[in-house]
């Protein structure tokens, strides 16, 4: 019994899906930070710095300089 074509595409489609989840670096799994998980400003400047995207939402004021009650 063959399968029509593109059920093969579908599954092979899937197939890739799965492997690039499995196996992205760790770097891409992105986890939530909040201002409490960094000692001080600069550490969390330089987390903010990595996206064009404040993803953590650690600039609530949206000026540029998250968690700016940490110390520097
Ligand atoms: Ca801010």
């Amino acid at each position: 019994m063959s399968r029509p074509a593109f059920l093969n595409s579908l599954v092979i489609g899937i197939a890739i899906i799965i492997l690039i989840m499995l196996f992205k670096p760790t770097e891409a799994i992105i986890q939530d930070y909040n201002c409490s998980d960094f000692d001080s400003q600069a550490d969390a400047q330089r987390e903010f710095e990595k996206y064009n995207y404040d993803i953590h939402g650690l600039d609530r004021d949206k000026n540029g300089i998250p968690c700016s009650s940490l110390p520097r």
